[in-house]
C-alpha cells in the first residue's frame, strides 16, 4: 500500500492510530422532506443532517418541498442548515416544484398538509390534502429512485398514504407507510409512568388502526419489564380506560397546553420510524407503523393503511408480527377503528 493510498483511505487519530475512512465512501441516500418550512420538519431537517435517522457515516442529500409562499421560510431553514455545516450533507435543494424534490429520492418523507381549520370537518380535510397527495403520488412514481420509500406523517396520515399509494403507479404498496410511532412512545410512556418504571422497561406495545382518536393502544400483549402488562398494573379499568383516552387524545392535550401541535416529539418519532425501518428489530420486539393490508391477517380488512405490529428483519425487508392474541375487547377496538379507516377510504376513493 502507498502513502498516498493510505492517506485517502485512512486518517490517523489523536492517538497516532490509522482509522479507515468508511464514512466518506458511502452513496448519499436523498431523502425528501415535505413542508420543509414547517414546525416538525425545523426540528427533523437537523437531526436527518446530524446522521441520527440514517447513521453517523451515511451522508444525505436533502431535497426539501414547499408550496411556494412559503420558499422564503424554507430558505431561513437552508441558511441554518448550511450554517450547522454538517460533515454529512452533500446537497440541499430548496424547491416548490414537486419533480424536483421527489428526483431520485430515496425515502420521501411527506409531512406536509394543510391544517384542519375551525369549522372544517374531516371530509372537508380529506378533500383538501387528497388533491396534495395525488399529485405528490405521480410525481415520486415518476421521478424516485427504484425500490423508494414513502412515509406520510402529515394527517390524516394513513389515509393520504393511502392516496399516494394509488397514484404511484408501478411502485410497490409494501413501501409505503404512515406514522403511529409516536402513539406508540406515548403508549409507552403512560404505562410506565403508571408502573413506576423507566420507559424502556415497556416493550411490545402495538398501536392498531387509525393515528386518530379511535387508534387502539394494544395493552394486552404490552409487556412491562418482560412481563404481561397486566401482570405488573393491575388497575385493568384504568387500562381499558383512562389509557386508551390519554393516548388517544394526546395530540390535542399537548395543543391546549403548548399552543400548538407536536412538533419536536413527531419529528423523533418520525425519525425512528425511519430506523426502525431500516434496522433489524430486537429479538422478541417490534414496532408499531401503518402499512398495506393484504387482508389475511388479524382480520384487518385489505387495502387500508392500518397500523400494526412490525418487524425489520436482518435482510431489510419487514414482515408484521403474527400469532398475538386478541381478544375480546381488543378485537371491538381494532374493528371500530378500521371501520374509520375504510369510511376515509370511501370518501377519497369514491367507493
Ligand atoms: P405546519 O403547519 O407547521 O407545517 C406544514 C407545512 O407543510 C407548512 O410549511 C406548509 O406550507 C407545508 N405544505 C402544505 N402543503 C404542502 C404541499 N402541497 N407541499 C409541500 N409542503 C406543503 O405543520 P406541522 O406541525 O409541521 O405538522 C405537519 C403535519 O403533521 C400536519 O398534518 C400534522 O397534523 C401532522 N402530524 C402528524 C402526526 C402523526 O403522528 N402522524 C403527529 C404530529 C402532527 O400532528
Amino acid at each position: 500500500m502507498t502513502l498516498a493510498h493510505l492517506c485517502a483511505h485512512f486518517r490517523i487519530d489523536s492517538a497516532g492510530i490509522w482509522l479507515k475512512i468508511s464514512r466518506v465512501m458511502k452513496k448519499p441516500v436523498t431523502v425528501t422532506v415535505t413542508g420543509a418550512a414547517g414546525n416538525i420538519s425545523y426540528s427533523l431537517l437537523f437531526r436527518i443532517a446530524a446522521g441520527e435517522m440514517l447513521g453517523a457515516d451515511q451522508p444525505v442529500i436533502l431535497k426539501l418541498l414547499e408550496i411556494t409562499p412559503c420558499l422564503e421560510k424554507l430558505q431561513g431553514v437552508v441558511m441554518e442548515l448550511e450554517d450547522c455545516a454538517f460533515p454529512l450533507v452533500k446537497e440541499i435543494v430548496a424547491t416548490d416544484d414537486p419533480a424536483v424534490a421527489f428526483k431520485d429520492a430515496d425515502w420521501c418523507m411527506l409531512v406536509g398538509s394543510v391544517p384542519r381549520k375551525a369549522g372544517m370537518e374531516r371530509k372537508d380535510l380529506l378533500s383538501i390534502n387528497g388533491k396534495v397527495f395525488v399529485g405528490q403520488g405521480k410525481a415520486i412514481a415518476e421521478n424516485a429512485a427504484p425500490g423508494c420509500r414513502v412515509f406520510v406523517v402529515g394527517n390524516p396520515c394513513n389515509t393520504n398514504c393511502l392516496i399516494a399509494l394509488h397514484n404511484a403507479t408501478g411502485m410497490p404498496k409494501e413501501n409505503f407507510f404512515a406514522m403511529t410511532q409516536l402513539d406508540e412512545y406515548r403508549a409507552k410512556s403512560q404505562l410506565a409512568a403508571k408502573a413506576g418504571v423507566h420507559v424502556t422497561e415497556v416493550t411490545n406495545m402495538t398501536i392498531w388502526g387509525n393515528h386518530s382518536a379511535t387508534q387502539y393502544p394494544d395493552f394486552t400483549n404490552a409487556k412491562i419489564g418482560g412481563k404481561p402488562v397486566t401482570e405488573v398494573i393491575s388497575d385493568i379499568e384504568w387500562l381499558k380506560t383512562d389509557f386508551i383516552k390519554t393516548v388517544q387524545q394526546r395530540g390535542a392535550a399537548i395543543i391546549q397546553a403548548r399552543g400548538l401541535s407536536s412538533a419536536a416529539s413527531a419529528a423523533n418519532a418520525a425519525l425512528m420510524t425511519v430506523k426502525n425501518l431500516t434496522t433489524p428489530t430486537a429479538e422478541g420486539d417490534w414496532f408499531s407503523v401503518a402499512s398495506f393490508t393484504d387482508g389475511t391477517k388479524y382480520g384487518l380488512p385489505a387495502g387500508i393503511i392500518c397500523s400494526q405490529p412490525t418487524r425489520t428483519n436482518a435482510d431489510g425487508t419487514y414482515s408484521i408480527v403474527e400469532g398475538l392474541p386478541i381478544d375480546e375487547f381488543s378485537r371491538a377496538k381494532i374493528d371500530a377503528s378500521c371501520k374509520e379507516l375504510l369510511e376515509e377510504r370511501a370518501e377519497v376513493l369514491g367507493e
